[in-house]
């Protein structure tokens, strides 16, 4: 038919190959492949019709490059419609993933068989966006409405069993897809077995109080974000109307989720995220090195975490403690987690089991002479950190990789106390290290570059998202906050409250507002790094001066119960303190700040260009290596909403020029100290273009 779609018959079958690697999306070509093919077997001798794919999977989805641009023909609802409409039997096999598109093709199909190891699903609402090519009226016409729903709010892909469970498939088989499909569609043929249209099904009807309860869930599940709300009207609909009403308004509501600035940003972050994975100037054979064991230096609530990551990829560990009490504490802790994991039912108890038993103790570095990889993860004390790498640099076989999971130490100089700083970088773990899916890989001043690419496809083997930063202080992620976090504080003294600074960020889609991050973390460790810097150094004295004052009176946040907050000591809720309120009152007052009310609006416009104008600054260092990388930080380390694209994304979202307009608004209120453009800003406003269209330089 094309280079992407063949069509052939075998005996009385006639077979529809798709062969669009990688992943055999549905692009025009594909589209306009697959109705060439239809129709030739429309016309030919053939008693049924077989589609299926080569590659790693079957059809992944529409083409989400082709997303923004103007659609071209044949749209794949009429596609499929005209598949589905076939007076032969059609028949879907599905390998790999369906999903999206893929699997409303496959819906279209009159039948479907699988491999076991397949799963299909309807991510569409991770693009903001609702599946639009039948999914919607198809599915609930095949399944329950409920099962509907969860698969398509979540987007999260079900195994192949499940899905035949569910009434999603037909047949499940466990090897040699091909062939088994093949013997199945002539078994359909030679038998006249019905042609099966899902469009011509009814939905089961369900009580509306099921769709106004989902409703009310996203509020919770989905904060923030329309397209959601969108999928339920469909899937009511199925309930409602007939299938051609039905998806009709399907496809208005898919176009109104195209428009939506939502599902930009959330297509950005897609590609943003498998870009943050490339290494730029690193080919995509850069050798690497082989990782079979890790070494991990560290059993407190970071080590630990990062120990179960490998653990939990099959990889074995050794967790290097200083004397046998602390190491006790360090495996039960991870004893602990996986308990939990077990509970949340998020392993089964083999598998917990399973995972706990490759991670063994040590109290001594001889433990690490021939492990792969070390990553050092104790608390953050430079001179500590250059002891352990000078140990390991002794204790370590030749070409083990030497990491340091530091979140503001100078990289360099870590690895400058071993006489192979080629072999040293920083892994920036979040915490919780084995929940958390952000992972910064600090590339030092000699890092190697097989040592760098091993890191960023390790980080792939255990599950992270991985970004490369360079060496400043705080990397990416920690540097960017800094602003952010001062101008919480700054907010605070002129005339907010902890509540109303948190409410504003909330509000607008952080995960937590940003004084309850602070009581989170332990008011105690900015109070600790403050007070190991010169004066000078310590920042706006006015940001500063509160949370100085809540750790003197020993309101070190959730951890002591008391922080900006009082936490009750069970249930961990937190509530206001009008102590606080007084202490902020009494500062502001003791430094001539006379306080005033501050509207939402700027509290959220000051931390967040805070964060895009230090993010423009990292840039222009290189310290990033693209706006998507920073947005990526963001949203997987520090809860930014996803669905507003990240920082950078979001600044190119609002204009450049309007983030620069405000800024410079601030600059003449509270002055350029905190407030100069960064150069880069200036620069791209003054020449009209976007970060986006910087990053394609
Ligand atoms: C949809 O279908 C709408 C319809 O309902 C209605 C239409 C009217 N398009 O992730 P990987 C690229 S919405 C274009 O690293 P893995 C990806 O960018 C769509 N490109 O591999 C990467 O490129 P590169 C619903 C795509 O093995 C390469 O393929 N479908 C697409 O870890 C490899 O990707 C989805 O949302 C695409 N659809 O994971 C599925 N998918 O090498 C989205 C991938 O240049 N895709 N690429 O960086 C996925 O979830 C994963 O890619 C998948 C494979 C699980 C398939």
């Amino acid at each position: 038919m094309n280079d992407l779609v063949n069509y052939v018959t075998d005996g009385k079958i006639g077979v529809i190959t798709v062969n669009n690697p990688p992943v055999n999306a549905l692009s025009q070509a594909v589209r306009q492949g697959l109705l060439d093919a239809i129709r030739t077997a429309a016309g030919d001798d053939t008693e049924a019709v077989l589609i299926h794919c080569e590659g790693r999977t079957f059809i992944a989805g529409a083409d989400i490059r082709e997303f923004g641009k103007p659609h071209a023909e044949p749209f794949l609802p009429d596609l499929l419609n005209e598949i589905e409409a076939s007076e032969k039997i059609v028949v879907a096999a599905i390998h790999g993933t369906a999903l999206g598109g893929g699997f409303e093709t496959a819906l279209a199909c009159h039948y479907r068989i699988a491999l076991d190891s397949a799963k299909v699903g309807l991510p569409e609402v991770k693009l903001g966006l609702l599946p639009g090519a039948g999914g919607t009226q198809r599915v609930p016409r095949l399944t329950g409405v409920e099962a509907s729903l969860e698969l398509m709010l979540s987007g999260t892909p079900i195994p192949a069993a499940r899905a035949a469970e569910a009434g999603l498939v037909d047949r499940v088989v466990n090897d040699d897809l091909l062939a088994e499909a093949m013997a199945y569609t002539q078994q359909l043929a030679a038998a006249n077995a019905p042609i099966r249209r899902t469009s011509e099904l009814t939905a089961e009807s369900v009580d509306d109080g099921v769709f106004s309860a989902v409703s009310a869930s996203i509020g919770k599940r989905a904060r923030g974000q329309t397209a959601p709300t969108r999928i339920v009207e469909c899937v009511r609909n199925a309930t409602t109307m007939p299938f051609s009403d039905g998806q009709k308004r399907e496809r208005e509501l898919f176009d109104e989720c195209m428009r939506d600035p939502q599902s930009a940003a959330l297509r950005h972050l897609f590609f943003a995220e498998r870009e943050a994975a490339k290494v730029i100037g690193l080919s995509r054979d850069t050798p690497m090195r082989e990782v079979n064991s890790v070494g991990i230096i560290g059993g407190g609530t970071m080590g630990g975490g990062i120990a179960m990551c490998f653990a939990n990829a099959g990889i074995p560990v050794t967790l290097v403690e200083i004397n046998g009490k602390a190491l006790k504490r360090g495996l039960s802790i991870i004893d602990d987690n996986y308990a939990g994991s077990v509970k949340r039912a998020k392993l089964s108890e083999d598998k917990a089991a399973e995972c706990r038993g490759l991670i063994s103790g040590a109290t001594d570095y001889s433990a690490l002479s021939d492990v792969d990889l070390v990553i050092e993860a104790v608390f953050e004390d430079p001179d500590l950190k250059k002891d352990i790498f000078a140990r390991l640099d002794k204790a370590c076989k030749p070409g083990a990789v030497l990491a340091t999971n530091t979140s503001y130490q100078d990289v360099n100089a870590i690895a400058a106390a071993t006489q192979r700083p080629q072999d040293v970088l920083g892994m920036h773990f979040f915490s919780p290290a084995h929940i958390m899916k952000l992972l910064e890989v600090v590339r030092a001043d000699r890092t190697e570059e097989d040592v760098l690419s091993t890191v960023m496809a390790l980080s792939k083997r255990i599950g992270k998202v991985a970004v490369v930063s360079g060496v400043c202080y705080g990397f990416i992620g920690n540097r960017m906050l800094q602003g952010y976090f001062r101008e919480a504080q700054l907010c605070l003294i002129e005339g907010g409250l902890p509540e109303s600074v948190d409410a504003a960020l909330y509000d607008w889609g952080m995960a937590m507002g940003p004084i309850s991050v602070a009581d989170l973390a332990g008011l105690d460790v900015g109070y600790k790094a403050r007070q190991a810097l010169a004066e000078t150094d310590r920042g706006d004295p006015a940001a500063n001066r509160v949370p100085d004052v809540l750790v003197e009176a020993n309101r070190l946040g959730q951890k002591n119960g008391r922080g900006f907050y009082t936490y009750d000591a069970e249930t961990r809720k937190r509530s206001s303190d009008p102590e606080v309120q007084a202490i902020i009152e009494r500062e502001a007052a003791a430094l001539g700040i006379e306080r005033r009310a501050i509207e939402p609006e700027e509290i959220i416009d000051r931390l967040i260009y805070a964060l895009v104008n230090e993010g423009l600054q990292i840039l222009a260092e290189g310290i990033a290596q693209r706006p998507g990388d920073i947005d990526v930080v963001y949203v997987y380390g520090y809860g930014f909403p996803a669905w507003r694209g990240g920082p950078m994304h979001y600044a190119d979202a609002i204009g450049l020029d309007n983030v620069l307009a405000r800024i410079e608004e601030f600059r003449e209120r509270f002055g350029d100290e905190n407030w100069t453009p960064a150069p880069l800003l200036t620069k791209l406003v003054n020449e009209g273009r976007t970060l986006a269209e910087w990053a394609e330089r």
